[in-house]
């Protein structure tokens, strides 16, 4: 069993997309184990996406995730990490595969709706960034 962070991303939240992403991730056989809704600071931002920090993108990217309140998520199942990138799709919804929510929902390659982590420690990083241990009830 293999957990995931995911965030569904302000733009998503704010055109009321929540419901249709969370049915698909349960419709894909993830557990959801976690999930509450937040407004990002922009500490937090920069932390979550310090990664990303000397990208020309980066002040955009935390601008539009500081933009209005998100979801956050631990979904959990075998190969939760790639099952739920591949649920979302490519960054860029452009070049994303048909069905994915990328595809489906997204805007641009910043506004993309939704957030998965993409290894292993990531994800533990990125769960424990949010969640306490309590939180998670699998
Ligand atoms: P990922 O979300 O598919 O893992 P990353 O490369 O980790 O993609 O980028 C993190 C986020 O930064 C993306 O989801 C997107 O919102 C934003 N982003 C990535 N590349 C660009 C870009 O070229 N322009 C603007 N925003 C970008
Ligand atoms: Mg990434």
């Amino acid at each position: 069993m293999e957990r995931t962070f995911a965030i569904v991303k302000p733009d998503a939240v704010r055109r009321g997309l929540t419901g249709d992403i969370l049915k698909r991730i349960e419709a894909s056989g993830l557990k959801i184990v976690a999930l509450r809704k937040i407004h990002l600071s922009r500490v937090d931002a920069e932390k979550f996406y310090d990664v990303h920090r000397a990208r020309p993108f980066f002040s955009g990217l935390c601008d539009y995730m500081t933009s209005g309140p998100v979801v956050i998520l631990v979904l959990q199942g075998e190969g939760a990490i790639s099952k739920w990138r591949q649920l979302m799709g490519a960054t860029d919804p452009k070049n994303a595969d048909t069905g994915t929510i990328r595809k489906d929902f997204g805007i641009d390659v910043e506004k993309n709706v939704t957030h998965g982590s993409d290894a292993p420690e990531t994800a533990a990083q990125e769960i424990a960034f949010f969640f306490p241990a309590r939180e998670i009830l699998a």
